[in-house]
């Protein structure tokens, strides 16, 4: 049996299989098992394939992809947001690459990529959209562009990430494991799991883990689990933009919203725009920067005083030796203190070491070793 067909045979034994307390530990095995069948299949079509040519390189503070099928917009959307110039087309499929452009935002430079029409089968390899969906699972968070006339492309969408191992919208599963020598599998759970100890050990074997100590801190179930034994999920914020919003009319707003309620997402969470019209842009600025939680730090330069037009922007929990870290060269050598005035701050100018938190729109100041 070919890897193709020893993988689908497992997607149906699993979807004929009903989940009870007696199924449960077979179908997490079965689970695990798929997870690996289709990384070894995915690492032999790359082996045989050339590899992907989607390596954008990662500039700015942080990077937003903007997900969606084709002619909704994306490109319009990445012109009148950055200072990209992607061609727009009125026929389908116009972005064949992957379009970076760069947003400047309250001192914060954002990369934002736009992403050619994920379509149906991308996950599974087809239509090149693999190495795009590689370009997604870099970002730090993704913006689905729907048009209001097609929102159960969201859907597609959602799935087409799923399958290519990104989850939106979810903490990594709490679960350490500690491989060892020997001794099996032992778990120690600090919540009442659903899940059976023995499925644990069951799907950790599949991924080949035969000794081990697992610390469970979430009452997770088997999908959750298999993610947590495969290395390579990534997580990620979602948010949603509906586009060609001067087509809609006010009787059909309504529809738009059901329709973005019966897919759980709130309207009053969705920004809508015209990016054609250039509307709505501001709103949805304001929100990337709210959803990657980017905060400014003020650099006091000795001689200089307050750089007020130039922040530095770091992901928010950010230390100061991130700070240090982000700025290079031979500050992380040089460093002695750091003083602080600010949201963050206990009094103007806090004298505070490596480990201090920044929040945004502090003012830092440095005092480094000759
Ligand atoms: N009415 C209206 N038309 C828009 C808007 N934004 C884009 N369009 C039009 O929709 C068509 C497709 O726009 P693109 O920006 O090329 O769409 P895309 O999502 O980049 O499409 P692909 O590159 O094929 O994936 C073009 O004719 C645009 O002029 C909008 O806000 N309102
Ligand atoms: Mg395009």
């Amino acid at each position: 049996m070919g890897l193709e067909e020893e993988i689908e045979e497992l997607e149906r034994e699993i979807a004929e299989t009903p989940y009870n307390k007696s199924t449960e530990q077979h179908i997490g095995r079965l689970k695990a098992k798929l997870a690996e069948k289709k990384e070894e299949l995915e690492k032999r079509q790359q082996g045989g394939g050339g590899g992907g040519g989607y390596a954008v390189e990662q500039h700015g503070d942080a990077t937003v992809a903007l997900v969606g099928f084709p002619s909704v917009g994306k490109s319009t959307l990445l012109n009148a947001l950055t200072n990209a110039d992607s061609e727009v087309g009125a026929y389908e499929f116009t972005t064949l690459d992957v379009n970076p452009g760069m947003l400047q935002y309250r001192g914060a430079n954002i990369q934002v990529l736009d992403v050619p029409g994920l379509i149906e089968g991308a996950a599974g390899g087809r239509g090149g959209g693999r190495e795009v969906l590689s370009v997604v699972r870099t970002a730090d968070l993704v913006v689905f562009v729907l048009s209001p006339f097609e929102l159960q492309q969201y859907d597609r969408l959602q799935q087409e990430l799923y399958d290519n191992k990104v989850r939106l919208d979810q903490e990594p599963p709490s679960v350490t494991v500690s491989e060892k020598g020997r001794g099996g599998i032992r778990v120690t759970a600090s919540v009442d799991l659903d899940l059976d100890e023995d499925t644990v050990g069951e799907v950790l074997r599949q991924h080949g883990v035969v000794n081990a100590d697992v610390t469970i801190r979430e009452n997770l179930d088997v999908d959750r689990l298999v993610d947590a034994a495969m290395d390579n999920r990534v997580y990620l914020p979602s948010m949603v933009t509906v586009n060609k919003m001067d087509l809609v009319d006010r009787g059909y707003l309504e529809t738009v919203e059901a329709g973005l309620r019966e897919r759980d997402i709130d309207p009053d969470e969705a920004v809508y725009v015209s990016a054609e019209q250039g509307k709505g842009l501001d709103a949805l600025k304001e929100r990337l920067w709210h959803e990657l939680g980017l905060i400014r730090v003020y650099m006091d330069k000795p001689g200089r005083g307050v750089d007020s037009d130039e922040p530095l922007v770091l992901p928010a929990e950010s230390s100061v030796g991130d700070a240090l870290e982000k700025l290079g060269g031979d500050f992380e050598e040089r460093f002695r203190f750091a003083r602080v005035s600010g949201p963050s701050a206990k009094h103007d100018d806090q004298q505070v070491g490596e480990d201090h938190v920044l929040e945004d729109e502090d003012v830092m100041r440095l005092v480094l070793r000759k």
